[in-house]
């Protein structure tokens, strides 16, 4: 994917301010910290398009991405952050809820783990939710750079266990760090997408 034009166009509140430019969409999902922000801008190879490492817990705003005016990429908040009260994860779990189930131009969605650690308990529930939307997925494994080569097939093979995914469903490793696994996602967006 050649990019020309990447560009943040709302911090959205709520399902009135999303844009209604109809371009299909594909939407990241994961634990607060996990790279959600970080993955968007190795994909679009622009260095401070997504907010990087700002505090986590903003738990009320989705982020929309103009991407080339014919896609966009949507930076949902982060799930698992234990500081937040009781009351911002009701909050966050309805904005989130909301956009994955009633979204018509949402094509695929991305979850992302990290390929560290086995998924937690919250990313469990998240990969239950969206195999119930129905929708198309990916599940990419971030972080890579932080594991030895040696260590990929292990690691995948724990995360694919623990999300109880089949092997027919594929697990991108990636670093957004490094810049690997880029090709690969775009590829499986295009393929979806049908670019
Ligand atoms: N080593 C490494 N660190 C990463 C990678 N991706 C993100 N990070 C770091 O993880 C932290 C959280 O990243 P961010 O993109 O803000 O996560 P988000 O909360 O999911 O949006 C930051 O300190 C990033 O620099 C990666 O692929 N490798
Ligand atoms: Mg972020």
């Amino acid at each position: 994917m050649i990019i020309k034009k990447a560009e943040h166009v709302i911090s959205a509140a709520g399902p009135s301010q999303y844009p209604n430019t109809g371009f299909p969409e594909i939407v990241l999902a994961g634990r607060s910290n996990v790279g959600k922000s970080s993955l968007i801008n190795a994909l679009v190879n622009r260095k401070g398009l997504a907010r990087v490492g700002n505090t986590p817990g903003k738990t009320r705003i989705i982020n929309f991405y103009n991407i080339n005016d014919a896609l966009m990429i949507v930076d949902l908040p982060g799930y698992g952050y234990a500081k937040v009260s009781a009351v911002e994860k009701e909050s966050w779990g309805k904005l989130a809820e909301t956009y994955l189930t009633t979204r018509k131009q949402l094509k695929i969605i991305i979850l992302l783990v990290d390929i560290r650690h086995e998924p937690t308990r919250d990313d469990q529930v998240m990969l239950r939710f969206i195999r119930e939307s129905g929708r198309k997925f990916v599940v990419v494994a971030n972080k890579a750079d932080k594991i030895g080569r040696s260590g990929l097939k292990k690691h995948i093979d724990q995360i694919r266990a623990s999300l109880n995914l089949d092997e027919n469903i594929e697990i991108l490793p990636f670093s957004a760090l490094k810049k690997t696994g880029v090709e690969a996602l775009w590829q499986k967006i295009e393929e979806t997408l049908q670019l």
